[in-house]
């Protein structure tokens, strides 16, 4: 008999990846089309910029890059997510509080779960941006909503317990054999699956009035992947495509504009969610065929990841244009971003770097100042200038609570409802770890922890005591 091999953690997530890609496709043809044009506009790039193209990750990462939406309803269902994503090497990051956002607030919060190593990135970087609803806030659900909600949701299962158990293992022993990784991988693609299950027309609706997203997530039995999002290198090429394509695109690309700078954070954009046959159980329990507008299609940029500095000024930058288009609702905001962005963020990356504004990684230079000049100094913008390290940017591997919002927002189907008069559920990156049952890791210390180490790497071959970093 051949021995068999086993499937490794990184396997498993570039499996599940692929195979939810196949799911989504199916589901929603557009997707498809989304998918090939954005693989089209990446050819084009690479042809056109050669290694700079690849500057933010290798063409084959960019080409297998995915993320994923998923909404969920309770704590505990958070926890049993947190187990199926850590058989995959996928760990939370971040916290999001959608529910005051404008310009539409949503009764959820979230975080996201992915790879948290720089080599794992590298072997396939797939991660999901997962959202809780928050059946405690009064500003959304009055009490005797939120208590038939919370028991809904109480009485459902979202994930087979041997579907779980598969998980922990996984999780403990790093991999599953063939056929065990088999079982786990379709387990865990059809726990995604939109359900033909018939919805409960009366409670959908009822659900409805607070907010489309409270309705998707708990007026279902299921849940199914909301979106799945390639990664593109010029999304600005890409939505005139999709447009010529005849495919209705939401109004604008959120996150930072177009220009003439390094690309930094992320810039999204999507389809409008598009009407899909569901099954409905009217109130006399009779079956009826209607629609739902629930699932779009998104599609992302991604750029340098930046310091805490850095982006508390991009944060100055989006304040600086809100108000010059609140003036001026009659320009474009893109066209206001275009112009005032260089007013906030250096133009190159190298000034990125040494005004600490950005996360990058440090490698001593291939070919270093000739022997017998002065010696390497001790501060990072010295090395840099000398010519004895070389900077690599990080790319960001998160999300933008803003651009978030917005692209829930421009997907909804109703506006909602909201009271504004009584007080919220608090939440915080602690709560929410709690329910998970792990810390949800900050993703600022993960960058800096990636670039000081790199800085200790630098130290040490360059024989220095200490590096004089900005921190
Ligand atoms: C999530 C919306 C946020 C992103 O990429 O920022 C998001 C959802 O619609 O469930 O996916
Ligand atoms: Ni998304």
């Amino acid at each position: 008999m051949q021995h068999e091999i086993a499937v490794e953690t990184w396997q498993l997530r570039a499996e599940f990846a692929r195979r939810l890609s196949h799911l989504y496709g199916t589901e929603v043809p557009a997707y498809t089309t989304l998918v090939e044009t954005a693989h089209a506009v990446n050819a084009d790039v690479l042809a056109q910029r050669g290694a700079v193209a690849e500057r933010l990750g290798s063409i084959e990462r960019v080409t297998a890059e995915r993320h994923g939406a998923i909404r969920i309803g309770t704590p505990a269902e958070l926890a049993q997510v947190a187990r199926l994503f850590g058989a995959l090497g996928m760990h939370p990051v971040g916290f999001y509080d959608l529910r005051d956002a404008a310009p539409s607030a949503i009764p959820v919060v979230s975080t996201a779960f992915r790879p948290i190593d720089r080599d794992e990135l590298a072997r396939n970087p797939f991660r999901v941006f997962v959202s809780m609803l928050v059946p405690e806030d009064r500003r959304f659900f009055p009490p005797d909503l939120a208590a038939r909600l919370r028991a809904f949701l109480g009485r459902r299962t979202l994930f087979p317990s041997e579907l779980l158990a598969l998980a922990d293992r996984a999780r403990a022993e790093g991999c599953l054999m063939p056929d065990a990784a088999e079982q786990f991988l379709r387990l865990a693609t059809a726990s995604f699956a939109l359900s033909s299950e018939p919805v409960d027309h009366a409670w959908y609706t009822e659900l409805e009035q607070v907010s489309s997203v409270a309705a998707d997530i708990g007026g279902v039995t299921t849940t199914h992947l909301n979106h799945l999002t390639p990664r593109v290198l010029d999304i600005d090429d890409l939505y005139a495509r999709m447009q010529e394509r005849g495919i209705a695109m939401i109004d604008e690309i959120q996150g930072p504009p177009r220009w003439q700078g390094p690309d930094v954070l992320l810039r999204q954009t999507s389809f409008r969610a598009l009407a899909e046959p569901r099954r409905f159980r009217l109130d006399d329990g009779s079956l009826a065929d209607g629609e739902l507008r629930v699932r779009f299609g998104e599609v992302e940029a991604r750029g340098i990841a930046l310091t805490r500095k850095g982006r508390d000024r991009y944060d100055a930058a989006v304040a600086a244009v809100d108000a010059e288009h609140a003036s001026n609702p009659q320009v474009p905001r893109e066209e206001i971003a275009t112009r005032v962005w260089s007013t906030w963020l250096p133009t190159t990356e190298a000034e990125l770097a040494a005004r600490d504004l950005a996360f990058f990684t440090f490698d001593v230079a291939g070919a270093r100042p000739a022997a017998g000049g002065p010696a390497p100094s001790a501060d990072l913008a010295g090395l840099l200038d000398a010519g004895w390290i070389v900077a690599h940017p990080i790319v960001y591997e998160d999300f933008l609570p803003r651009s978030a919002a917005g692209i829930f927002a421009s997907n909804l189907t109703g506006t909602g409802h909201v009271d504004a008069d009584v007080s919220g559920a608090p939440r915080d990156i602690n709560w929410l770890s709690d329910a998970i049952g792990q810390q949800i890791h900050d993703p600022a210390d993960l960058y800096a922890r990636e670039r000081n180490e790199s800085l200790e790497r630098v130290r040490r071959a360059l024989v220095l005591p200490s590096i004089d970093a900005p921190s």
